[in-house]
């Protein structure tokens, strides 16, 4: 009899295509499906065109237009015309704008029980809820996987997370991922898969458990995963694609690296504080915090149940005077779905604004809080600067949450207020496609479009001989891809425009960086502990790597970040001394004969000071493949010279 196996190793066994399932090593994976949104997707697509396919490898691609749908000018909707060409062009299906937030449109209407995905996005493990294999990376690791490459990661350790008992009313899916946070940290899940099981699975539905497995990218985990069981077959089958089901789980007392377990009957309604997803407090804690603005919505709170129980809660109700509240259904299902439920009229007559099925405030895409004010949201994150400006205090938590703040004026624990009964969804669900536009068959009359914004990919060189320079700024812990690179209309715009969005670099964290890089001719950028977490966006590698940074040094850092930078042929380097040695912004830093460490494939390297002080120990932990990708200069370079 082989070992028993948890659902975390079947489903990369079923995908292996190379190395073993050591904890650490490098694997690589076949990838069945990608998807890719408008702010990392045409990055994604133009390095897709440079690799010289005709048409995309995988079983299937969808190319979805959710982040930036403002059209304030005409660089958003060339973008949007780019990504529709594109994927006809290739053979890509396009959801165009207004179909819905990606991660909720993959998994009502693509998602498949076993099959692996990849996505420019940091929530694609989303569809991790239907027992998916589903991973967020960068856009170049999307591109050169519908090329037809595997999918290059190193083998995570799962955690196995028992759930036991079941939520009380007033308490939601969010409360479950936000007590994981507040447990485990926002660097709790680098490295490692969560694995949901136990009696507590079986009493969430799907989009509860996609509310889980979404923001498990919070963690920094590699992705999270629950079994396909019949809740998965009733979710299916109320999207008429039963015939996606397999049942899947891991088997009878599989073994976990690590485990951890939660009593659903014990939680309570809980708040992240600003300005990270992991300040996790009760939300006794903060209540009677007055609140200016309430926003439901976002890839982690915007299915059909989440909307009804806000409607349920707001019915017959008036938001409070000093509250905005805006909500975004996640999809255009969900729109309809509320609509034909009559919940919609709960939250329109509450007052309720009512914005586009997308991204919208999640990526500081409007809404933008008053100076000084409080905005309580039922999204993911709380980075400093996200919400599209610095002077506002964001705090995340349930849908449940949020509906009692926008009604009290202030954080309330929603169990105090009386709610009515959420109206359950209908068996039959609208699932009218016609925001998907599948590829044509032939695709040779298809011209691509593409407007002045889209600027060519920048060119990389070969990786120097000798690399560093000037340590250009030193930063503490923890550093997000909001920080290094902002999300909000204004950079949102400039996605295709590496040269323009470059200005923005660290834009809020210190305004003078892109002029200093560029007058120092480039340099290191040193930080902290788990650098570049959040986000997939590789314009936080390339448009630092375009400014001439060569090294990032720091203690440690988030996965996909550090896979960016390889790929954009950046040295990842971590301090080798565990307290870190005593770098600061000016510091001369020089590896020397990086090339032929590099290829010699050294773990330990010294940087040499520009004045003649001890040299800096570093880590050098590239696999084979991150050191030929490094030496040519990132992964395009890499796959032009016949790299896999
Ligand atoms: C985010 O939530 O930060 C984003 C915006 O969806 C990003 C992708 C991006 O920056 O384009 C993500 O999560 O990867
Ligand atoms: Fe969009 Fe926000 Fe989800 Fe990112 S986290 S995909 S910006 S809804």
């Amino acid at each position: 009899m082989p070992d028993p196996q948890n659902l975390t190793r079947k489903l990369i066994g079923a995908h292996l295509v190379a190395g073993e399932m050591g904890p650490g090593e490098e694997i690589a994976i076949r990838v069945d499906q990608t998807l890719s949104q408008d702010a990392t997707g045409t990055l994604a697509y133009l390095q897709l065109e440079a690799t010289g396919v005709d048409r995309v490898r995988t079983d299937l691609s969808v190319s979805y237009v959710d982040h930036n749908m403002l059209q304030a000018d005409f660089r958003n909707a060339d973008d949007h015309a780019y990504l529709q060409d594109v994927a006809a062009r290739f053979g890509i299906h396009f959801s165009r704008p207004g179909s819905g937030i990606c991660h909720q449109v993959h998994l009502e209407r693509f998602a498949a029980p076993g099959a692996s995905l990849i996505g420019t996005d940091s929530h694609t493990p989303t569809c991790g809820a239907m027992g998916s294999l589903a991973i967020g990376c960068g856009g170049l690791d999307v591109a050169t996987a519908m090329a037809g490459s595997p999918y290059h990661m190193r083998m995570p350790a799962a955690v196995g997370v028992e759930l036991t008992g079941a939520l009380s009313p007033g308490v939601s899916a969010k409360d479950v991922i936000l007590e994981l946070l507040r447990r485990l940290s926002v660097r709790g899940g680098v490295g490692r898969v969560m694995e949901y099981w136990g009696p507590g699975v079986a009493t969430l539905s799907v989009p509860q458990r996609a509310t889980i497995a979404n923001m498990g990218a919070e963690l920094g985990a590699t992705t999270s995963v629950f079994p396909s069981d019949e809740m998965t077959l009733d979710f299916l089958r109320r999207q008429r694609r039963e015939r996606a089901y397999r049942p899947l789980a891991a088997d009878e007392g599989a073994a976990y690296d690590e485990a951890v377990s939660i009593d659903l009957s014990s939680l309570g309604p809980l708040v992240a504080r600003p300005d990270s997803p992991d300040a996790v407090v009760p939300v006794a804690e903060v209540a009677g915090t007055p609140v200016d603005q309430v926003a439901v919505g976002s890839c982690t709170n915007s299915s059909y149940s989440d909307l009804a129980e806000v409607a349920a809660i707001l019915r017959g109700r008036t938001v409070h005077p000093r509250v905005t509240m805006v909500m975004s259904p996640g999809s255009r299902q969900v729109l309809g779905l509320i609509a034909g439920t009559g919940a919609l009229s709960d939250i329109v007559g509450a007052g309720v604004r009512l914005l586009e099925s997308a991204c919208g405030p999640c990526a500081g895409i409007g809404q933008v809080p008053r100076h000084g004010g409080v905005s309580v949201r039922s999204f993911n994150r709380n980075f400093p600067g996200r919400s599209g400006g610095l002077d506002n205090s964001v705090y995340l938590a349930s849908p449940a949450v949020c509906a009692a703040a926008a009604l009290a004026g202030a954080i309330v624990d929603p169990r105090d207020l009386a709610a009515g009964r959420p109206a359950p969804a209908p068996e039959a669900l609208f699932t009218d496609d016609s925001g998907i536009i599948p590829p044509p068959p032939d695709p040779s009359a298809v011209r691509i479009r593409r407007g002045p914004n889209i600027k060519p990919l920048p060119r990389a060189a070969a990786m120097a001989d000798s690399v560093g320079g000037e340590v250009l700024i030193a930063l503490g812990d923890n550093i997000s891809t909001d920080h290094i690179l902002p999300a909000g209309a204004a950079t949102l715009a400039l996605r295709s425009n590496i040269p323009a969005i470059a200005e923005h670099v660290f834009a809020y964290v210190d305004p003078g960086f892109a002029e200093r890089a560029r007058s120092a001719g480039g340099g290191i950028i040193a930080a902290g502990e788990n650098y570049g977490q959040g986000s997939s966006r590789e314009h936080a590698a390339l448009a630092p790597a375009y400014l001439g940074v060569s090294i990032v040094l720091a203690r440690s850092f988030a996965r996909i970040h550090r896979d960016n930078l390889v790929n954009y042929g950046v040295l990842p380097l971590t301090f080798a001394a565990p307290e870190g040695a005593a770098v600061v912004a000016g510091d001369r830093l020089t590896l020397r004969g990086a090339r032929g460490l590099v290829a010699g494939g050294a773990t330990e390297v010294a940087l040499e000071r520009g004045d003649g002080g001890p040299a800096v120990a570093a880590r050098m932990e590239l696999s084979e493949r991150q050191r030929a990708i490094v030496l040519a200069g990132g992964l395009l370079s890499y796959v032009g010279a016949g790299g896999a």
